[in-house]
């Protein structure tokens, strides 16, 4: 068999030969009409403790690191940073629900899935202090770089699944994504060749309302996100992105099915961006603050503490360990944030042409007679 071949029969009895009937019955690719939910239900009872605990012990050392990174930009320690707060849920299970030698494929918004792998914050934060480099090695942690050009990340992962099935090793390959991002070419290329190579991806749509400040209502007239996918002939699943244990659940089973040779799928994760875009951006210009309340009221977090408590899973001593953790982590990104990056403000300036415009010219003209001027004030 070659991963080309088609993997469907015809479906119409009696139409005309060739490749031009409908190959695959929608109605399993269909997602859910509501969004998957572990805690509070039946599932919930089934679901080990063991990883409940875990998932809330990183769901709240992820706040703390979201607060950290903030307060970060406030003090100049961090040029940008969109925070996860409130998306915690689906960082965490995307880094829990990968095995080692599996690759993530994050966009600008996803550093706590990059961290909760395993990658030092510094490090992953790198990119956002300004400097032109990722910060760590994507081939060692197999995490490819924050994209900020949106979707973009999408075709890499595709292209990485489909060669690791090609080499015959069990990688899958995780992109992570805005509601925003869905609406890129790159977006629908991917999950096109996706379905039809059947490569072991998985795309995880992080579904937070708002593209910068374009409500999804003004991106999309789909039914839902999830249902973006049986066009293309794979899975679509609807789920609550703040249920961190219906966010594992998901994601694993996905995994998993890539890995066996099952192909991709599309997971729509319903979720809500309690910041700002960035630090750069006003929320209260485009929502309303009754909006944010309400998902307040459906914090990650919150969920776990009102499900975990009366099963007996979370106890006084899980939640002073996390919180302990939690603390520790935002001490160390304190002190080691506390040095000033070594950047060169003129480094803008280079592998952007091959050859510079006259206007980068000029502008490099212009920031290299400012620093000159800075640097002999500071000399005085
Ligand atoms: C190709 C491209 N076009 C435009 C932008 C500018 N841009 C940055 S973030 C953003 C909104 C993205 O929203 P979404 O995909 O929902 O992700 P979120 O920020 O909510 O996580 C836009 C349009 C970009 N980064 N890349």
């Amino acid at each position: 068999m070659t991963v080309l071949d088609h993997r469907h029969p015809a479906t119409v009895p009696g139409w005309l030969p060739g490749a031009t009937a409908p190959r695959t019955d929608p109605a399993p690719l269909l997602p859910d009409s509501s969004p998957l939910r572990v805690l509070g239900t039946e599932a919930q009872t089934k679901t080990d403790p063991a990883l409940l605990r875990e998932l809330y012990r990183r769901l709240v050392v992820g706040r703390r690191y979201n607060q950290q990174a903030t307060t970060l930009t406030k003090q100049g320690r961090l040029a940008v940073y969109p925070a996860s707060t409130g998306q915690e849920a689906c960082e965490v299970a995307a880094a829990l629900a990968l095995r080692p030698q599996d690759w993530l494929f994050p966009s600008y918004r996803d550093t706590l899935a990059v961290v909760s792998r395993g990658v030092d914050p510094l490090e992953a934060l790198t990119l956002l202090r300004g400097s032109a480099h990722t910060g760590y090695d994507p081939k060692a942690t197999r995490t490819a770089p924050l994209s900020t050009p949106l979707a973009t990340q999408a075709p890499h992962a595709v292209g990485l699944a489909h060669a690791a099935r090609l080499a015959g090793d069990q990688t899958v390959a995780l992109a992570m994504l805005g509601d925003g991002g869905t609406s890129e070419g790159d977006f629908h290329e991917a999950l096109n060749f996706a379905a039809v190579l059947n490569a072991p991806v998985v795309f995880l749509v992080q579904n937070n309302g708002y593209a910068i400040s374009v409500p999804l209502t003004q991106q999309s007239a789909a039914p839902s996100l999830a249902h973006k996918a049986v066009g293309y002939g794979m899975p679509g699943r609807l789920v609550d992105g703040n249920d961190a244990a219906a966010m594992h659940a998901v994601l694993s089973e996905a995994v998993e099915r890539a890995r066996a040779g099952g192909g991709p799928t599309l997971i729509e994760a319903l979720t809500y961006r309690i910041e700002a875009h960035t630090n750069a951006d006003d929320a209260t210009r485009y929502r309303e603050e009754a909006e944010v309340t309400a998902w307040r009221e459906h914090d990650p977090i919150l969920l776990m503490e009102r499900h975990l408590r009366p099963a007996g899973v979370l106890d006084d001593e899980l939640v002073r360990e996390a919180a302990e953790e939690a603390e520790a982590l935002a001490a160390r990104m304190r002190a080691e944030f506390h040095a000033e990056p070594e950047l060169d403000p003129m480094s803008l300036f280079t592998h952007v042409y091959a050859e510079m415009t006259p206007q980068l010219r000029e502008q490099s003209a212009q920031l290299a007679a400012e620093l000159a001027a800075e640097a002999e004030v500071e000399a005085r």
